[in-house]
């Protein structure tokens, strides 16, 4: 009786913890930018499989002290469990287990949801990469290669595609990172708040040079960044203007 209170007890914590996680991630403030929740859902993972890990390794040493060979001539007897406390062993460790795992799983698939809702009011950057190289281009059509200079305090979205082979556009700081491919438009998108520098890497083998497939992304106040991004949407239509028509 006891035991299969335990195991109802275990599958209700289960089922409560696991739907108060995601009751428990509304979106908040302006911006839900889902980075700090990863952090959190990661030390999370951590704390839990030590907890975990110390009771279970705990329980392992208990037993193997307490049932230890005493004596070189010792034969051990068979102990013979009931059919409930048999039962219990083998349920009871999975379930704690099983709660924890589906309870970290729901707040990650919690804030993979609000990821994938891209902030309406937004910098929209198209990415094209290749070997190897990062190439942006603004709304405006101004290009930067390598360097993304982005307005702090405004979500940033990636729209890329490749034009070789396959890459990743990983920004670590930023806690993001995508694919980029041929043939295919895939997104991604991050929210600086302050201004500062990031790296941003490729996290997907794409030749012998991806070591070196590196950037920036730039992060500016924001009316340093309406400067700049005019001067050079100024510079651009001089370009062009003096080009003769093809
Ligand atoms: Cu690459």
């Amino acid at each position: 009786m006891f035991r299969h209170n335990t195991v109802l007890h275990a599958l209700a914590w289960w089922a409560l913890t696991g739907s108060a996680a995601l009751a428990a991630y509304p979106p908040t403030g302006a911006v839900n930018d889902p980075a700090r929740g990863w952090d959190r859902l990661w030390h999370e993972v951590i704390v839990d499989i030590s907890v975990l890990g110390v009771i279970f390794a705990a329980i392992t040493a208990w037993f193997v002290i307490r049932y230890r060979r005493r004596d070189p001539a010792q034969e051990g007897g068979s102990f013979k469990l009931t059919t409930a406390s048999a039962v219990g062993w083998a349920l009871i460790p999975t379930f704690v287990f099983m709660a924890d795992d589906f309870y970290l799983a729901a707040k990650g698939w919690a804030l993979w949801n609000d990821y994938r809702s891209v902030p309406a009011e937004r910098l929209e950057v198209q990415l094209e990469s290749g070997m190897y190289s990062w190439d942006y281009t603004y709304p405006n059509g101004v290009k930067v290669q390598n360097e993304l200079k982005v307005p702090a305090g405004k979500p940033v979205l990636l729209r890329m595609t490749s034009r070789d082979t396959i890459h990743s556009h990983f920004i670590p700081d930023f806690r993001v990172k995508e694919d980029s491919m041929p043939g295919r438009v895939t997104y991604l998108w991050f929210y600086p708040e302050k201004p500062g520098e990031h790296i941003v890497t490729c996290a997907e083998f794409c030749g012998v040079m991806h070591s070196y497939m590196v950037g920036k992304v730039i992060v500016v106040a924001p009316a340093d960044f309406t400067a700049w991004y005019e001067q050079e949407a100024a510079r651009l239509a001089k370009q062009s203007a003096a080009k003769p028509e093809a």
